[in-house]
Parts: C-alpha cells; sequence; structure tokens
C-alpha cells in the first residue's frame, strides 16, 4: 500500500479490549511528531474535530517515563480512554472514528 492510501485508509473495526465511550471521556494521545503512526492517528482527530490532550514523549522525558511506568511500554502512538490505554494505530483510528459522536470535540476555529 502507498505511504499516502496507508496514511488514509479506513479502520478495520474496534477491539474488542477498546473500552466503549459510555460516558464522558478524557482522552490523552501519547505521540511524537516525527512518528508515521502518529501522524496518521493526529489525522483522523483533525478530520473528526476531536478534542484530546497530546503528550510529547520526544520533548518531555517525563512523559516517556509517565507512559512506561503507566505500561510497562514505551510505544506512541497510545491513546488513554480515561485512563485505560489503547496501542496500535489501526485500533485508535477504528475506535476513534466508531465514537467521534460520543467524545468531546474542538471548538471549530
Ligand atoms: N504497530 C504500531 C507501531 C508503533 C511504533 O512502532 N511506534 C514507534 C515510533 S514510530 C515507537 O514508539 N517506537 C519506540 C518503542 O517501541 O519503544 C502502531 O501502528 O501503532
Amino acid at each position: 500500500m502507498a505511504w499516502l492510501d496507508w496514511l488514509s485508509a479506513d479502520s478495520v473495526g474496534v477491539p474488542e479490549h477498546a473500552p466503549p465511550p459510555d460516558q464522558l471521556r478524557q482522552l490523552v494521545l501519547y505521540k511524537y511528531d516525527t512518528c508515521p503512526y502518529c501522524v496518521r492517528v493526529i489525522r483522523i482527530v483533525e478530520q473528526l474535530e476531536l478534542k484530546l490532550e497530546y503528550r510529547d514523549t520526544i520533548r518531555d522525558r517525563g512523559v516517556r517515563e509517565e507512559l512506561r511506568s503507566a505500561t510497562g511500554r514505551g510505544t506512541v502512538p497510545c491513546l488513554f480512554i480515561d485512563g485505560q490505554p489503547l496501542f496500535e494505530s489501526a485500533d485508535i483510528v477504528a475506535w476513534l472514528q466508531a465514537y467521534s459522536e460520543q467524545v468531546p470535540h474542538a471548538p471549530r476555529g
């Protein structure tokens, strides 16, 4: 699959272990800017105009340690859904697409 196709590809489905958005969700995305998997997720966040907090594991070493101590891994992207980590860009994209209507949105600007 070509790079641009992969960036825009539809997701495969929400993984069974991912929490459903049955209440107001706080979303935190651990990422760094040169990670292509993170870029893929951030594109979806922007397309869907979702509101979430970004934490950069390269710019802030403390953030990387935070991710490691919470999950035992330093891999990004990792989306925390009310404190529950979800790894794998494809799974994160699937979750965001499936539940975009039920999570906070960024004000249009
Ligand atoms: N299959 C994963 C790959 C993620 C991945 O390899 N991320 C790299 C950055 S591009 C990473 O965090 N590497 C550091 C590590 O694994 O500790 C996904 O699609 O999210």
